[in-house]
């Protein structure tokens, strides 16, 4: 199976294209939203050697954050319990990548300090729901537009947080610029009616996520920064009419760049983990950037093992990331290489709580 070839992303030597995609699992310590011990057992489960891990989306700074326990990567305590995760994995020879994360608009004034509205590109509010800090859904708040001069404050933020994940011992980052988050809601234009260098046109939108890139980039390196992109995605009331002249300049850019690595989700799954849902007639992001990017790429979004195969071996992604399937399934990758059934998920134990649904999901009986 080509999923089981070798395949170098940036500096890691992966031995197989079965990517652990980040995940959303709500259990940093309270307080503090800081990585236990138990995460870094959950984390080590899943690691396998030469595979590559990409840890769940991490808060970059206070005014970032989505809902309660999701671990951060800007105090002291959370760099120490990302240095166990980082630990756990390595263990195994695995590779882990971090992935960078601010909320913006889907964030809620429970969340940040002092009770303030979250911050975004404009005063537009979302439509739908988000969740509080003490877990329950509200509805989106309309946020409060970020002055142009707070900008570098945010950038420095992202480089900050990617520092601090290279120095608690993860071998890379990965920029969240998708599923309806800050990076992407000043690319889109119904979340961005700035008037600034930072809105109206396509380069002014896009302008904030690569200052971002080159700030990670700039903090540890091209060949450790991944970005990941949903074009077609739909998820927090995201979404643009037209995405190809977008997310095309973007992707150019972006290959100026250098990174190891793009990341993008396949439309099929642009629910970000609300509810199941599999978009028929749907345009294969997959197939639309590879010829807009030399370096390697990874896409995401209901993937089987079947259909994964075959995606890696028709040449339109390099490697594939699984998300349900990995939670349920610790020895995910060992399972599609022997075609093992695949344990079934149960989205109640998804988001927050203890070991339940997290760390007690069996191995296959011969992996030990
Ligand atoms: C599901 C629930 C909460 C967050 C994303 C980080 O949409 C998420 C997320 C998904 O990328």
């Amino acid at each position: 199976m080509r999923l089981f070839t070798p395949l170098k992303i940036g500096p890691w030597s992966l031995q197989h294209r079965v990517v652990m995609a980040p995940l959303t699992r709500m259990r940093a310590s309270v307080p503090g939203n800081a990585p236990t011990p138990l995460n870094a057992e959950y984390y080590g489960q899943r690691a396998s050697k030469g595979g590559m891990i990409i840890a769940e989306a991490s808060p970059i700074s206070p005014t970032a954050h989505y809902g309660p326990r999701t671990p951060g990567i800007y105090t002291p305590e959370q760099i120490e319990g990302w240095r166990r995760i980082a630990d756990a994995v390595h263990a195994k020879g695995g590779i882990l990548v971090l992935q960078l994360w601010h909320v913006g608009r889907i964030s809620h004034s429970t969340l940040q300090p002092g009770g303030a509205l979250p911050v975004a590109p404009s005063a537009i509010a979302a439509v739908g729901d988000t969740m509080t800090a003490s877990g329950q859904r509200a509805p989106f708040e309309t946020p409060r537009a970020l002055e142009t001069s707070e900008l570098p404050g945010i950038v420095a933020d992202y480089a900050q947080a990617a520092r601090n994940a290279i120095a608690a011992g993860c071998d890379g980052v990965e920029i969240h610029g998708a599923n309806g988050y800050l990076l992407e809601q000043f690319l889109q234009t119904r979340s961005n009616q700035r008037t600034d260098a930072y809105g109206g046109s396509i380069e002014n939108r896009a302008r904030l996520m690569l200052e971002v890139t080159d700030a990670v980039v700039g903090a540890v390196g091209a060949q450790r920064t991944g970005i990941r992109l949903s074009p077609y995605g739909r998820a927090n009331d995201s979404g643009e009419a037209e995405p190809m002249p977008l997310y095309s300049y973007v992707t150019a850019e972006l290959q100026k760049r250098r990174l190891a690595y793009l990341h993008l989700i396949e439309p099929r799954a642009s629910g970000a983990g609300q509810r199941e849902v599999d978009h028929k007639d749907v345009p294969s992001a997959a197939k639309l950037f590879r010829p807009l990017w030399d370096a390697a790429l990874i896409t995401a979004g209901n993937f089987t093992a079947a259909s994964a195969e075959e995606i890696v071996a028709a040449g339109h992604a390099d490697a594939v990331a699984f998300g349900r399937y990995f939670i349920s399934n610790p020895d995910l990758p060992e399972r599609i290489r022997t075609g093992a059934a695949f344990t079934p998920y149960n989205r109640a134990t998804f988001y927050g709580g203890d070991a339940k649904g997290y760390t007690d999901y069996p191995k296959m009986a011969s992996a030990g």
